[in-house]
């Protein structure tokens, strides 16, 4: 009679879980939008491609060099609670960087005070070893190193 009993209990149980199993599909099945989440985590990914960022805080740049490929943009973020100026040697002429049009010298200058929070970018057309400071602290200085491909 018991043993009876502990089967019926048994037989119980198993159809409640599989009643639960069934339940617990049904409710996942209305939640199915999680694909048209997957494009918004491509777009962080593609912001995260140029990683040839080079941040300036109180301490200065860092890395202070960073090596790049020809034809790469190197980008300069304030972090600092004052403003960068990010501008090829040699200070003031700024002139190290063989190209002219820039505001002083060369146009590997950012020409202005970036604000805290702020940043410049850069593209790298020449290959070679190139110092640059911050125009507005000049004892802050960093290089970006040019490869060819
Ligand atoms: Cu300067």
């Amino acid at each position: 009679m018991s043993k009876k009993l502990i089967w019926v209990i048994v037989l119980v149980l198993v159809a409640l879980g599989i009643f639960l199993l069934l339940r617990k599909e049904e409710v996942l099945a209305p939640n199915e939008e999680l694909p048209a989440a997957l494009p918004q985590e491509e777009t962080t990914n593609t912001e995260v491609v140029n990683e040839n960022l080079i941040t300036y805080s109180d301490t200065g740049f860092a890395p202070s060099t960073l090596t790049v490929k020809v034809g790469d943009t190197v980008t300069w973020k304030n972090e600092s609670d004052k403003s960068m100026w990010p501008a090829s040697a040699m200070h003031p002429t700024h002139a190290v960087y063989p190209t002219t049009g820039g505001c002083l010298g060369s146009t590997f200058d950012a020409c202005r005070g970036v604000l805290p929070g702020e940043s410049w970018s850069f593209k790298f057309d020449i290959a070679g070893e190139w110092k640059y400071h911050n125009h507005l602290g000049p004892t802050f200085f960093g290089t970006v190193v040019v490869e060819e491909e």
